[in-house]
């Protein structure tokens, strides 16, 4: 091999104060894990010898704790895009330690490309295998590596030895042109290949390869459906199926998106024994546990994908299978992925999970009381804007009933009523289609609300402005105001908040 083969102190050498570094993988996925925890061991050095050092971080989507939980605790971080979930992150955001960009994950490695943040220094990507050529296998996430591959100055190579050679072929890396020479993306269905299988990256800027050995993988508990995310999954699924009957929806289905956690985990259960949904495509960003069995039974007939967010286990479990499942899984860059394009062109049921939604369908996805970041949008806004129906998701009801997630206005927002179809709580399913703000402020009412909250949220209609929008900006927050005050949502009392 014709690279220089390098500690991990010494690739973080190679970063220095203020520069931008871009890091492979897309959620806990294919991140690079040797090289960020020993740039936040010389963040450490430098700060204690009393000097700045702060770096701009560039992912696909949110990292592992090698990475950005490193270098938040090592107060490494100045900038950080385009996604986050990180618990040592998110507190230093909340406190305004560091800058924050919210980004549409579709649309970052273009804007790298746009110049919207100057050049990338230093990019440190996971990989399989690197030839002397400078063809790269990913990991077990694509995210905006084939980007970084391109557009960084400098590139550092980590190769992990648990990554199995079978995982050779599962990547279909295809970046499009930019602006005004850009043409369609030839991808007609979820199971279409458009690119190559292997990303490409000059030899010449490649630093040297790190070697390392972590198993693939997630070790997160998986938490098992419960009683309100078993009857939210029964309501998507019931509403999917009625779609169908009615001919809104094409009798030999659509592919799906759908996000991480619970609420999807107990979506895909429901799709998983249903017998009047035909067996599916999924084209998504993420797939987790559960997407391995739909896969194993037949029921997922194929996954486009951005990343493997499977557990340790199911990894596992996929790779010891994997003559069987090959076929049956892509990863895209997250671009692709995610492309407005292919998902308004294939017709993707979107499905997303809400903080809360008000009573005209706007939706904040990404901030508690419209100031505390969670998370952030992710690919959230670009499945919903573009999906053939989209959908969101979550429990009617929060922290013991304390909190409504049917709210008279959102505190933030991150979806706007224009692009949301659907919102299925607990409940039931609230349609917003063919109907006037009104007409949908009585639907979320009448079928997504929560029962304990439906008199508070009929009073707010009395109480409001004649309009197109029926709103009362006194009391438009009397909601959340009552949380702050008596941390319960179900002590509101407009009268108090009414301003004389
Ligand atoms: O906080 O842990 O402090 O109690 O928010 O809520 O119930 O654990 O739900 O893990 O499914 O996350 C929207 C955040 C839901 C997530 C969100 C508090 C709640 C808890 C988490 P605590 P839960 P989940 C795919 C697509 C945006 C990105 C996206 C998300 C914490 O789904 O980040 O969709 N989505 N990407 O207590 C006050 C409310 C609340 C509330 C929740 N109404 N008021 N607190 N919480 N609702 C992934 C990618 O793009 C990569």
């Amino acid at each position: 091999m014709i690279y220089p083969v390098l500690s991990a102190e010494e690739a973080a050498e190679f970063v220095q104060n203020g520069m931008n570094v871009g890091v492979s993988g897309f959620t806990i996925p294919g991140n690079p894990k040797k090289v960020p925890p020993a740039i936040a061991a010389k963040a450490r050095r430098e700060h204690e010898a009393g000097r700045e050092f702060r770096i701009n971080l560039f992912s696909g989507a949110s990292t592992n704790d090698y990475t950005d939980g490193e270098l938040s605790r090592a107060h490494a971080i100045n900038f950080r895009a385009p996604y986050q979930s990180s618990p040592e992150l998110r507190p230093r955001i909340n406190a305004g330690e560091l800058h924050y960009n919210d980004r549409h994950l579709s649309e970052m490695a273009q804007e790298f490309r746009y110049n919207y943040y100057g050049k990338m220094d230093v990019a440190i990507i996971e990989a399989q295998s690197i030839t002397d050529d400078g063809e790269i296998v990913l990991g077990t996430a694509v995210g905006n590596s084939p980007t970084w591959l391109k557009v960084a100055d400098k590139v550092i190579v980590e190769i992990n030895d648990q990554l199995p050679e079978s995982i050779r072929g599962l990547h279909d890396i295809y970046l499009p042109l930019d602006p005004p020479n850009r043409r369609e993306i030839p991808i007609y269905s979820a199971h279409d290949r458009a690119g190559k299988p292997t990303a490409h990256v000059d030899p010449k800027k490649v630093l040297g390869v790190v070697y390392t050995s972590f198993p693939l993988g997630k070790n997160e508990a998986f938490t098992p459906v419960d009683e309100t995310t078993r009857r939210i999954g029964e309501n998507v699924c019931q509403f999917l199926i009625d779609e169908m009957a009615s001919g809104r929806m094409p009798k030999s289905f659509l592919p799906i998106q759908s996000g991480v956690g619970n609420i999807a985990n107990a979506v895909l259960d429901s799709l998983e024994s249903s017998t009047q949904i035909p067996a599916f495509e999924m084209y998504t960003e993420v797939v987790q546990d559960s997407v391995l069995k739909l896969l194993e039974s037949g029921r997922c007939k194929f996954a486009s994908t951005c990343s493997m967010t499977f557990s340790h286990e199911a990894m596992v479990e996929f790779f010891n299978h994997s003559a069987q499942l090959h076929d049956k899984l892509l990863m895209r860059p997250s671009e692709i992925s995610n492309n407005p394009e292919v998902i308004r062109r294939i017709g993707v049921i979107s499905m997303n999970t809400a903080i809360e939604a008000d009573l005209f369908g706007n939706i904040n996805s990404s901030h508690v009381s419209g100031t505390r970041l969670m998370n952030g949008i992710g690919g959230s806004g670009d499945f919903t804007r573009n999906a053939y129906t989209s959908i969101f998701m979550c429990p009617s009801i929060k922290k013991d009933d304390c909190i409504s997630t049917i709210v008279p206005m959102v505190t933030h927002v991150d979806h706007t009523v224009h692009s949301v179809d659907i919102i299925v709580t607990d409940q039931g399913v609230a349609d917003l289609r063919f109907k006037d703000p009104n007409q949908c402020a009585e639907e979320i009412i009448e079928k997504a609300a929560h029962p304990v909250y439906r008199p508070l949220l009929r009073e707010y209609l009395s109480l409001c402005k004649k309009g197109h929008v029926l709103q009362n900006q006194d009391l438009a927050l009397s909601f959340h105001r009552t949380l702050a005050l008596e941390k319960d949502m179900r002590k509101t009392d407009f009268s108090r908040f009414i301003v004389k």
